[in-house]
């Protein structure tokens, strides 16, 4: 079990107030909070150790190599990767989707072959998908939704066939919070020969991840979403997935030798990463991770289901008198720490304003989204997302809100 209190006192921005209020924090699902431990680690760097990696033959370069490489090495442990080779350094979740597009996808794809995903897929794992179909004259083939939103896999063997070449959907969705059963899906696109990308974004920050158990060829996610600084994030493929790929960005750092003419390739995984690289972000991203497994990604995720638990009972009333909807599975167990919510009463963005003067902060809008919005037949939703820091105290206060403001755009709208 989490001792939250004691969490929450590592997070310096949690002590401050909004419009006078406690800060109560539920955009877990746009960027997490820092601890101190991560803030510090970036400053030690500045402080103590900056300088350029890999080339340096001088104490400062040789220490901030080390660092960085040992960072490496623990996001591969962190996500069960059996080695660095494959554990390729980028800036976010969309870049890393973006260079299996640029590469992997280009080479592989031909007309008439297929990319399979799903109709929960945020922007980033959907926009790419339909630039290299135009480009290579493949399609996008869709898993549909069920009533509860989980994925609908009844008609799973006709939508998998031989010209299938991809499966990429997440593994949780930043919208439903519904989980994803990635592992029986890798399963099945493998015996049908795709490859298979997840969309971590979501996942890797709450669940314990394991890509040698997923046996998935692609996995990708972001730092900032799990208690490290922005601009890092990671893609991790597999060995002989890799092995077979091309450069993406030409330059410094990915040549091992350059003549007039030409120039040969660095090591794996080094070749996908031209130019200067993230160094202290990548440092302090390692800090968060020695952060959360200090916590236990077991701990963490007992604590968002049952926070998660607490704010779909705390919503029932309102949904029992049809004043707001909550979308995603019931079960808890089916779903991660996001709460997407929707009242005609009152428009998501006036919603996310009134909570935003008590001091609540949650996302509204269609969270890159657009067409899951369309097929909930909603403009927006707001959603609260939750991490290890959130108590049922801040459910309490959101709940709370909602109400309020309903009632008075309900009362708004009764008057005029
Ligand atoms: N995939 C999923 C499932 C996401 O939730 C996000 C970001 C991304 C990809 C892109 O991540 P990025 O780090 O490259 O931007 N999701 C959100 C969100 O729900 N609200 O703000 C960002």
């Amino acid at each position: 079990m989490l001792d939250v209190k004691a969490v929450r006192k590592d997070f310096p921005i949690l002590s401050r107030e909004v419009y006078g209020k406690p800060l109560v924090y539920l955009d877990n699902a746009a960027t997490s909070q820092k601890p101190a431990q991560v803030i510090q680690a970036l400053v030690d760097y500045y402080e103590s150790y900056n300088s350029n990696i890999h080339r340096g033959v001088h104490a400062l370069s040789m220490e901030a190599t080390d660092r960085y490489e040992e960072s490496r090495r623990k996001f591969a442990a962190f996500i069960g990767a059996p080695s660095t080779t494959g554990v390729v350094l980028v800036r976010n979740t969309t870049e890393a989707i973006n260079l299996v597009a640029q590469t992997w996808a280009r080479r592989n794809l031909g007309p008439g072959d297929e990319i399979l995903t799903t109709h929960m897929e945020h922007h980033s794992n959907l926009v790419p998908w339909q630039q290299v179909a135009q480009e290579r004259g493949a399609s996008l083939r869709f898993i549909p939704l069920t009533h509860e939103q989980a994925l609908d896999l009844t008609n799973l063997d006709s939508l998998l066939t031989p010209r299938t070449k991809l499966l990429t959907l997440n593994h949780m969705s930043n919208v439903l919070g519904t989980i994803n059963p990635v592992k029986e899906l890798t399963e099945a696109a493998h015996r049908a020969g795709a490859r298979v990308l997840i969309d971590g974004a979501q996942s890797v920050p709450h669940l314990k991840t394991d890509v040698t158990d997923l046996d998935c060829d692609f996995l990708a996610f972001s730092g900032h979403k799990m208690m490290g600084p922005t601009g890092i994030g990671v893609l991790y493929v597999k060995q002989e997935v890799i092995e077979d790929m091309d450069p993406f960005l030409h330059g410094g750092e990915m040549v091992l030798q350059v003549w007039d003419d030409r120039a040969t390739w660095n090591d794996l995984p080094m070749r996908f990463e031209a130019g200067t690289p993230n160094i202290a972000d990548t440092i302090a991203l390692g800090a968060a991770v020695d952060y959360l497994e200090s916590l236990g990604m077991d701990n963490v995720r007992e604590h968002e289901v049952a926070i998660t638990e607490y704010a779909l009972n705390a919503f029932r009333e309102l949904e029992e008198s049809e004043e707001v909807r909550v979308y995603g599975p019931r079960d808890v167990t089916q779903r991660g720490g996001i709460v997407s919510f929707y009242s005609e009463a009152v428009h998501p963005h006036d919603l996310g304003t009134m909570l935003d003067r008590e001091g609540i902060a949650i996302r509204t809008g269609h969270h890159c989204a657009m067409p899951l919005m369309g097929r909930l037949a909603v403009p927006a939703t707001a959603r609260a997302s939750f991490y290890v820091y959130n108590t049922e105290e801040e459910v309490d206060l959101l709940v709370a809100a909602v109400r309020e403001s309903i009632r008075y755009f309900s009362g708004t709208r009764a008057r005029t």
